[in-house]
């Protein structure tokens, strides 16, 4: 078995090294499969899920699109832009012509980096080793699109299941976590118990962390300086309990759903890598938490219904979507 532990910044380190003995769910649903732990959604976990409904409440999860405050962003990416294609005004000036009966209409479209707004990442969308999910050659999988691994295979089959909201700045005792700041299994654990929740085996985990918020409260200046999210860092622990725990999804308030960089280690996104790529746990990013752990910490139920469904978008490297849940 290889070694797991023991690296540090100062070796250079390589996620091949880090990740070398680090469980894979790779072939587990035979060597077509493009959905990866979604398989752990059965019939049965469904109805669980539908088991936690219990005052008929519904909460939307979605970040607003073309927030005037900005929509926070992974640098590189471009905020959205929505234009205004028809109005009222192009009846008024001639340039639109009304439908038989009178009838006029408006219309508007939007140009959008797929992963810059609530969304839910394709297996494929990160990857090291030249390997994606499953195995697949990222060179085949993602050529010019995802040819293997894309959004549509879990835009078609959806996510539904029993959902629990770990609400981790307030078990920080914090509005947000801030930049750099960390936690790991136990935090989430402890939180799980101060909150008196228990997390089950298939549960689509849910992370509050608050980070995103301060886009609106600080501007993007001082949000986008120094820029490191905060999150759950990489362990052999944390690995090893997703993997036990069959978790199918997480979903978390960040642009990464992680800390962006391992201040241990210094690399960059290793739970994509070991959670996403090697176990196939689909990531759902950049949710808005600020209802749902208000209404939960008004009345203490912090287990769901949690129902997800990206765009079928085809060859997409991910697709956005409004999550709900029903407590
Ligand atoms: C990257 O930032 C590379 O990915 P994500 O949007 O999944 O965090």
């Amino acid at each position: 078995m290889p070694e797991r532990g023991g690296f540090s910044k100062a070796q250079d380190v390589r996620m091949s090294q880090l990740l070398a003995g680090s469980p894979k769910n790779w072939g587990r649903w035979g060597p077509d499969d493009e959905v990866g732990s979604l398989n752990f959604l059965t019939q049965a976990e469904v109805l669980r899920g539908v088991r936690a409904v219990r005052q008929g409440k519904v909460v939307t999860c979605g970040e607003l699109i073309g927030n005037p405050k900005g929509d926070p962003m992974f640098p590189g990416r471009k905020p959205t832009v929505r234009e205004m294609v028809q109005d009222k005004n192009d009846y008024v000036t001639g340039k639109a012509t009304p439908l038989p009966g009178g009838v006029e209409y408006a219309d508007d479209k939007i140009t959008m980096f797929l992963q810059g707004s609530t969304q839910i990442d394709a297996l494929g969308h990160v990857w090291y080793d030249d390997h994606v999910w499953n195995g697949y050659p990222a060179a085949e999988a993602t050529a010019g699109g995802m040819k293997k691994t894309s959004i549509l295979p879990i835009a078609e089959r959806g996510i539904v299941g029993r959902g629990v909201l770990l609400d981790m700045a307030a078990h920080f005792g914090k509005f947000a976590l801030e930049k750099g700041d960390t936690f790991g299994l136990e935090d989430m654990l402890a939180c799980a118990e101060r909150q008196g929740v228990t997390i089950e085996k298939h549960d689509i985990l849910c992370l509050r962390i608050g980070f995103l918020q301060l886009l609106y409260v600080q501007g993007p200046e001082v949000f986008y300086k120094d820029f490191n999210e905060p999150g759950l860092t990489y362990s052999t622990e944390v690995v090893d309990w997703f993997h036990e725990m069959e978790i199918p999804c997480l979903a978390t308030d960040t642009i990464s759903n992680e800390i962006d960089i391992d201040p241990e280690l210094g690399v960059q996104i290793p739970l994509h890598c070991a959670l996403m790529r090697n176990l196939g746990i689909i990531f759902n990013e950049i949710c808005n938490f600020e209802a749902l752990a208000k209404d939960c910490h008004e009345d203490g139920q912090w287990d769901f219904l949690f129902t997800a469904a990206p765009l079928k978008v085809r060859e997409a490297t991910g697709a956005p979507l409004n999550v709900m849940v029903v407590k």
